[in-house]
């Protein structure tokens, strides 16, 4: 097996029909190493994914890299919630079509985190590899990749950009965005941000992948 998850885009297919999807390959870069899909989530999914968590979402946390731990900080100002993973049928068939997506176990990734961000809120540039001093994270190894799905479309604002290379991906209801980074350092240029809401409201699933069974 290859060392990160990695979409079978090679000969530039249009379409990837997954379960019953035809999954639009909209965008591809290489460094950073990124895919844009759209009709990843079809749009009962979406709403699915936010009318199964809306109850109880809380303020979002980071991991401090001094001690492990999570806390609040003003990098991150949206609000969000998990679904452990296969927690409904909804977020099993959901991870199903990711695994198969991205070439990568379902075993692999972590539970999927939900957020929701209100005009002003954003996610300041971050990694999300861990840092050697948040190994305390690191069972089930170091993260390799993230699939990123955009759960509605913001009137304003809210695309999610990698100031390093100037890309910036719309959140568009439905669409995905893929980017994977070997080596958990800055050569794989995946710095990235949520970028503020400028009007109306936000919500994204995220899936992070590790590099073995999580
Ligand atoms: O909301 C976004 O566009 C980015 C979210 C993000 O960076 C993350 O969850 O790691």
């Amino acid at each position: 097996m290859i060392s990160v998850p990695e979409p079978s885009v090679a000969g530039a297919p249009s379409y990837l029909h997954i379960d019953g999807q035809d999954i639009k390959v909209v965008a591809k870069m290489n460094l950073p190493r990124v895919v844009v899909f759209d009709n990843f989530l079809s749009y009962e999914e979406c709403e699915g994914l936010i009318s199964g968590i809306e109850h109880k979402i809380l303020q979002s946390t980071v991991v401090d890299d001094r001690t492990g731990t999570s806390i609040q900080h003003e990098a991150r100002t949206s609000s969000g919630s998990y679904y452990t993973r296969g927690q409904t049928e909804l977020v099993d068939r959901i991870e199903k079509r990711i695994a198969r997506l991205l070439n990568w176990p379902i075993e692999y990734g972590e539970g999927m985190q939900v957020l929701k961000y209100e005009v002003g809120q954003q996610y300041k540039p971050h990694n999300d590899y861990f840092t050697t001093h948040s190994g305390v994270h690191l069972d089930g190894g170091q993260r390799v990749g993230t699939f990123l799905m955009y759960l509605n479309t913001p009137k304003k604002g809210g695309g999610t950009s990698f100031p390093n290379s100037g890309l910036e991906v719309a959140a568009q209801a439905g669409s995905a965005l893929f980017f994977s980074y070997k080596d958990a350092d800055d050569s794989s240029m995946t710095l990235h941000a949520g970028t503020p809401v400028l009007a109306g409201e936000k919500w994204v699933a995220t899936k992070w992948l590790r590099r073995s069974k999580f």
